[in-house]
């Protein structure tokens, strides 16, 4: 069973060739001198270069998710992402809103976001319940633990089944709330509360996620599990890393993938996609 589309509010996704959603972290920069450029025109800037060098889908968060990250009030939260998700809401790509708050949620879509993305699988209070109100997309990420425990001590008897089931449920939960099924997708949590073997047992295994018939999501964009198999210590320095973990994805099927580097990864799309299309090249 392959799936044509991601049903996204407006938008009707085309999974035929991979998607490549870009990331865009809306959070103060340290670094700032002070008021030349504000954090919202910082985040819009990155999200428009990231659409000009082919991003599909532009993910807009304000809070940071990685392993033991502090916590962003609701506030802070609103007052970051709402401002930029309504400023691209009509750069003509979806916008897909990072969070795990339902009154985020809530809020983002209002402002134009067609997509939830949620590494909580809308597991929070009153979060399906949102969803289920909007007509956006969403996509449900596997987590063990929390951001702030999860890397502690992951355990499973049977990762894949454990992954499966858990997205299976949280997946048949939403659709009793009356969610359609062409509007989930499934992403295996790749790096939130698993070990590096773990983590490449996920990507050598990506079919068998593909095979539940929902969009597949991948994120794997710098995370730590590739730099402790290369030795490289900086995560901006991953690309190459990132690049190739994402191929390997969308060679064993899956549709979407989350990355940094949108260049790098549309030019490597862009071989792939001449293997799978070459009738159509001149
Ligand atoms: C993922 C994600 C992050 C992922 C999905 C990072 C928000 C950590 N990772 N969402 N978010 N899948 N769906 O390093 O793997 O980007 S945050």
């Amino acid at each position: 069973m392959t799936i044509s589309n991601w049903r996204c509010g407006k938008f009707s996704i085309p999974l035929d060739k991979p998607c490549v959603m870009g990331i865009v972290n809306v959070t103060p920069d340290s670094f700032s001198d002070g008021g030349r450029w504000s954090t919202k025109d910082r985040a819009v800037e990155h999200a428009l270069q990231l659409q000009k060098e082919g991003a599909d889908i532009l993910d807009i968060g304000g809070e940071s998710t990685r392993p033991g990250a502090k916590e962003v009030s609701l506030n802070e939260e609103l007052d970051r992402v709402i401002p930029v998700i309504e400023e691209l809401s009509h750069c003509g790509l979806p916008i897909s809103v990072d969070t795990s708050k339902p009154q985020v949620m809530k809020e983002a879509v209002k402002a134009g976001a067609s997509i939830v993305n949620d590494v909580f699988a809308l597991q929070a209070p009153g979060a399906k319940e949102v969803v289920a109100q909007e007509d956006c997309g969403v996509c449900l990420m596997h987590i063990q633990g929390t951001p702030c425990l999860m890397q502690r001590n992951p355990k499973y008897d049977d990762l894949m089944q454990e992954v499966k089931s858990f997205l299976l449920t949280q997946t048949q939960q939403l659709e009793t709330l009356g969610v359609e099924s062409e509007r989930i997708c499934l992403d295996p949590g790749f790096g939130f509360g698993k070990t590096v073997s773990q983590n490449f047992e996920l990507l050598n295994k990506a079919k068998e996620f593909v095979q539940l018939g929902y969009p597949v999501l991948y994120g794997m964009s710098r995370k730590s599990s590739l730099g402790r198999v290369t030795g490289i210590n900086v995560p901006s320095e991953r690309m190459v890393a990132s690049v190739v973990a994402h191929l390997i994805a969308v060679q064993n099927g899956v549709q979407i993938i989350r990355v940094h580097d949108v260049a790098a990864t549309v030019q490597a799309l862009k071989i792939w996609n001449s293997t799978q299309y070459y009738k159509e090249l001149l």
